[in-house]
């Protein structure tokens, strides 16, 4: 099967989760195409199978905001037709369904037929995609999609109350690669330079948007430690980093944090943690913190979106009401309080991840292909 990946290429979740599903289906002997405006981070070019394509947008003075889709839309026309693509699997409603949707009708005019599959990943359903600038072409885009899926069951329900849709839409969890994720034995995972012995240290990773929340991530661990000796790890980079910044400041913790930026070594800084924080206004699924619980740590969040669906509350860590961070911190306190039930929920995370493996998932998103292709 020949297939073009439509996907943002930074660290968001829908990226990572576009770039890992094209990878594995290169490695089950398809060819993938990944199209986007530059290298997807987690995409490892010299990989058997693998093209990438960049859509480059051509400037010009009068254009106040560059035509992105019009370029996007261009370059899957070229694509299909050169690669002579089976199919496109789009990541991220806006503006990539809307784009597909128009390389589809321009193919038609050239005889050619292309199905496309949309997965929905979170923000572009429930706070870009239903703003009324978007909405209709975000509907229509769905509607006309030959197949739609969600990263959970809450980000498909999101999707049927905020949409007129018509469409069945299937439900295909996030993945993780487990042998990404392997055991790091304790002498093999060095913390010594973060932080001392006796310390705990607390992670959050994000693009630092306001829908994080990062504020609360920095307010649940002046709370906790108030308490216990503790570190706090702050991976990634985003608008809200300055002012988290400040807050650092004005609670006297800043020597307390540390701010790692983007990073691609993941997988390292979690085997160095105790305790994920996701205290997030809305999240489809968590993304974030199922590879943190791959990596065994447990994960303190809210219960908006999709999360109670990733994070078991009182088993792979807690849940707690949007903005609640009295009760995030007192949870927090509960798990690493005490190395028996820190060793339990740890052990609960990494048991719970499993459940959500590419080997599992995979065989759906196949399936979705082969049933567009016998449509066509
Ligand atoms: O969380 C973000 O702001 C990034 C966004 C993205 O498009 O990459 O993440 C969304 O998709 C991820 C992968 O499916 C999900 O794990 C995240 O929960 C979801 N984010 C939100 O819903 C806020």
């Amino acid at each position: 099967m020949k297939i073009g990946i439509v996907l943002y290429p930074t660290f968001g979740g829908s990226g990572v989760v576009a770039t890992e599903l094209g990878l594995a289906l290169a490695k089950k002997g398809c060819e993938v195409h990944f199209i986007t405006y530059h290298q997807p981070v987690r995409l490892d070019l010299l990989t058997k199978n693998v093209y990438f394509h960049e859509v480059f947008v051509e400037e010009y003075p009068l254009f106040h905001y560059q035509p992105y889709e019009l370029a996007l839309s261009t370059k899957l026309v070229d694509i299909v037709l050169r690669y002579k693509l089976d199919l496109l699997h789009v990541h991220y409603a806006i503006p990539h369904a809307y784009a597909a949707y128009m390389a589809q009708q321009m193919l038609q005019e050239k005889g050619v037929k292309i199905p496309f599959v949309t997965t929905l990943h979170g923000t572009d359903i429930t706070l870009v995609g239903s703003h009324p600038s978007y909405k209709t072409a975000v509907e229509f885009s769905i509607n006309n999609s030959d197949a739609v899926t969600t990263v959970s069951d809450s980000l498909r329900e999101d999707t049927l109350r905020l949409f007129d849709i018509k469409k069945e839409i299937d439900v295909v969890y996030n993945f993780i690669d487990v042998n990404k994720y392997p055991l790091i034995n304790d002498d093999e995972c060095d913390r010594s330079s973060l932080a001392k012995p006796n310390e705990r240290i607390l992670t959050h990773i994000s693009n630092f948007r306001p829908v994080k929340r990062v504020a609360d991530v920095v307010k649940i661990f002046y709370e906790v430690q108030k308490e216990i000796p503790s570190k706090l790890l702050l991976v990634g980079d985003g608008p809200d980093r300055e002012k988290i910044d400040r807050l650092c400041k004005e609670l006297k913790i800043k020597e307390k944090v540390l701010f790692l930026g983007n990073s691609n070594e993941v997988n390292k800084i979690l085997c160095y943690s105790d305790l994920f924080l996701l205290p997030s206004q809305t999240e489809s699924f968590g993304l974030a913190a199922l590879e943190a619980m791959a990596a065994r740590t447990p994960v303190i969040s809210t219960n908006s979106g999709g999360l109670p669906e990733v994070n078991l509350h009182n088993i792979t860590g807690f849940l707690s009401p949007v903005g609640d961070v009295i009760d995030m911190a007192k949870n927090a306190l509960y798990i690493l309080n005490d190395e028996e039930i820190l060793t339990t929920f740890k052990d609960n995370a990494k048991k719970h991840s499993e459940k959500f493996t590419l080997n599992r998932v995979l065989p759906d998103y196949i399936e979705i292909y082969e049933d567009i292709l016998n449509r066509v």
